[in-house]
């Protein structure tokens, strides 16, 4: 999957995404060696494998060589490289979390979606009762890897703090609910198509997107930081760098649910007009969504500007920004 083609920004983000993907998703294929169970196994390996765009993966790494670069500036330090032994191992458990998350967010007891990274679905290929448990088994290992794979050279309690923010992001005040707001809130379309919209109607969907999808973009970003040696004020700012643009990447999705196609998206597109989901686009209307979008790109770049992270870093920070806004994919 192309990243760099659909972004505005002149930086070349395919290149730079490219030898990092490879490395890891060599890691991914390593760590999910096939072994017994094999129904298990090979359906934890269909997922995890069967390509993504691995954005919060190179939005982790991206953050720890920002900091990386910029905590070692002074000293003339080194290549980003450096940086990479220490997190891949939270990139690979961050793309497992992720798999884990698309493929019970399939499931007929959820969005009931046949298509998937141009594929058929896990539990269309596996069944119900496999792919609820390899979504299991892949959020209980990422956390394996995490603790057992990142590199003694990291502090330890930074470690601790990336595994408690893990949980605080795709769990209960996170990501789970999310995804039970988003159910509960399924049919609120309508509503606001009979004009019957209330404020809190409006703030709910940034609830949604927030808890939903910015939550655990903002974690990435925080916890490639942290493990790079982030300072507060350094982690304060991926949080909210990442927070705007894990709430543009949403409203980004809301919007492609309208305009794009199967062989772009690799999944079945018009389901949330279909499903009456409530989304930026089926509350507020296309052109809503493209000025939120606009709104969040300026927030974006403008905290890149007055940011304090070593120029050299930047690049990439706008580029995965604008990328998450004007993908095709
Ligand atoms: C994490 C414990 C736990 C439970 C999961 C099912 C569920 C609870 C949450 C669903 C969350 C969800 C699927 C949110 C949508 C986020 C989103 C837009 C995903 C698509 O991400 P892309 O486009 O996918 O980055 P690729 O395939 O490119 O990796």
């Amino acid at each position: 999957m192309q990243v760099a083609s659909d972004s505005p920004s002149t930086f070349d983000l395919e290149a730079y995404s490219c030898q990092r993907r490879q490395l890891i998703e060599e890691r991914l294929d390593e760590y999910l060696s096939e072994r017994k169970p094999e129904k298990l196994w090979q359906a934890m390996r269909y997922s995890v494998l069967a390509g993504g765009k691995r954005l919060r993966a190179l939005l982790a790494m991206a953050a720890a060589e920002a900091v990386y670069l910029t905590n070692t500036a002074s000293r003339g330090v080194g290549s980003e490289s450096a940086v990479w032994p220490t997190v891949v191992p939270l990139c690979c458990a961050i793309e497992m979390v992720h798999a884990m998350s698309l493929v019970h967010d399939d499931l007929p007891a959820m969005d009931n979606d046949d298509f998937r990274r141009g594929k058929p679905t896990n539990h269309k290929v596996f069944g119900e009762a496999v792919a609820i448990l390899a979504g299991d088994a892949l959020f209980i290992m990422a956390n394996e890897i995490l603790v057992t794979k990142t590199p003694p050279t990291v502090d330890r309690e930074a470690l601790i703090k990336v595994v408690a923010e893990l949980a605080q992001a795709v769990g209960p005040e996170g990501m789970v609910a999310g995804q039970i707001y988003d159910l509960a809130f399924t049919g609120a379309a309508e509503k606001i198509e009979k004009k019957e919209i209330y404020p809190e109607d409006i703030a709910m969907i940034e609830t949604i997107h927030k808890y939903k999808t910015a939550a655990f973009i903002a974690f990435s970003a925080r916890a490639g930081a942290r493990l790079a040696g982030a300072s507060a004020s350094q982690l304060a700012w991926f949080g909210q760098f990442a927070e705007i643009l894990g709430l543009a990447f949403q409203v980004a999705d809301d919007l492609l649910d309208c305009t794009g196609n199967m062989k772009d998206l690799g999944k079945t597109p018009g389901k949330d007009q279909a499903a009456n989901k409530a989304t930026w686009v089926t509350c507020f209307g296309m052109e809503a969504a493209r000025a939120k979008l606009s709104e969040l790109e300026d927030a974006g770049l403008t905290l890149l500007d007055n940011s304090d992270l070593e120029p050299s870093s930047r690049p990439v920070l706008q580029a995965l920004l604008q990328y998450a806004i004007h993908r095709k994919s």
